[in-house]
């Protein structure tokens, strides 16, 4: 086409004459407010924005860390401002009911992985709360990787994260404290964005200031008591260095299994898998039911019991 004046390049009028509007810039939220929230553009630089009152909100219902945008920068005539959102590749979040949807809370978009952050001691290891953890990532159709921290407190694994390890589970024995096993995990991360979850106290914010030079979350001692943690994260933000970008949400910590039913459950148990084909009854529930190939799995010692036991007891908790 060269030569054609009539032809305008993709994108509109070529504005080269005139001061138009700048070219909006591509990158990654990496906090999120109520009126603001900061952009981290794909040149590395980090600009707090406002939201354009023209963003079309409908499809989604909030901006989240991780979530891809379009922004302008600060000029004579404009606040910095983001623009437009990008599609997501995936989303951790808490639905709304279900006739209201726009209700559900994004904590986390375009995430690869959830980390499974776990700890032998203070607090307790908890092998239903690792289970619960790693349904949630198969729900939200992204990866898993266990992270046992505090190995310094107990070296070995438990034998339920034995286990997890065969059925295709990244295990990771590491500790924040003492810097031990930082460079496998750094290299098992490295490429992906992951959320870290596990329940208060397990070292999730001590686990990024490691991994994250200058990264500074906050991190509390764990109760004298009884060893729990004091939910001292309260604010959403992701961290990059290298290759390893790493999101801390509160609200990870609380998140239940909701939008799914709970004869659906068992399909997030991956270990489960191939026997819910040979189930007597096709909407077999896994509970008590005759010529349940999941209750023999477990009674023949295919299955291991606490599997077995987090699934009646997540099962149990939802609501239907
Ligand atoms: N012994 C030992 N203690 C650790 C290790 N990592 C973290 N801790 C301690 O565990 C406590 C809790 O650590 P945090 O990093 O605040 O835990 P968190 O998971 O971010 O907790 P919330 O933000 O409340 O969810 C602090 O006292 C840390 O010093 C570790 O590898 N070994
Ligand atoms: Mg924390
Ligand atoms: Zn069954």
């Amino acid at each position: 086409m060269e030569g054609n004046l009539d032809v305008h390049p993709p994108g509109g009028p070529d504005h080269r004459s005139e001061p138009g509007p700048a070219a909006p810039l591509l990158g990654t939220l990496v906090e999120v407010q109520r009126r603001t929230a900061t952009v981290c553009g794909d040149d590395g630089s980090e600009t707090r924005c406002q939201y354009s009152p023209t963003i079309d909100l409908a499809g989604f219902s909030n901006f989240a860390v991780g979530d891809r945008v379009t922004y302008i920068r600060a000029g004579t005539q404009q606040e910095a401002m983001i623009t437009g959102i990008l599609p997501r590749t995936s989303k951790i979040s808490r639905p709304g009911p279900k006739d209201r949807i726009s209700q559900e809370l994004i904590l986390a978009a375009n995430v690869d992985a959830l980390v499974v952050v776990t700890t032998p001691q203070r607090p307790d290891f908890n092998p239903r709360m690792v289970d619960r953890y790693l349904a949630l990532a198969e729900i939200f159709g992204i990866g898993a990787i266990i992270c046992m921290n505090k190995a310094d407190l107990e070296p070995s694994l438990p034998a339920e994260l034995e286990y997890l390890a065969t059925v295709g589970y990244p295990v990771l024995a590491v500790s924040a404290k003492q810097g031990l096993g930082m460079e496998e995990l750094r290299s098992a991360l490295e490429g992906l964005k992951v959320v870290l979850s596990g329940p208060s106290g397990v070292g999730k914010s001590s686990l990024i200031r490691k991994l994250i030079p200058g990264a500074d979350p906050g991190v509390a001692e764990v109760r004298e008591g009884d060893g729990k943690g004091r939910h001292t994260t309260t604010s959403s933000n992701l961290y990059r260095s290298g290759g390893v970008c790493i999101i801390d949400t509160p609200g990870i910590r609380e998140l239940g299994i909701r939008g799914v039913s709970k004869k659906e459950l068992a399909e997030y148990w991956r270990d489960f898998r191939p026997y819910l084909q040979s189930c007597r009854f096709r909407d077999c529930a896994h509970r008590n039911e005759p010529g349940c190939a999941i209750i023999e799995a477990v009674a023949s010692g295919k299955l291991p019991d606490f599997r077995y036991q987090s699934y009646l007891r997540i099962q149990e908790s939802m609501e239907e």
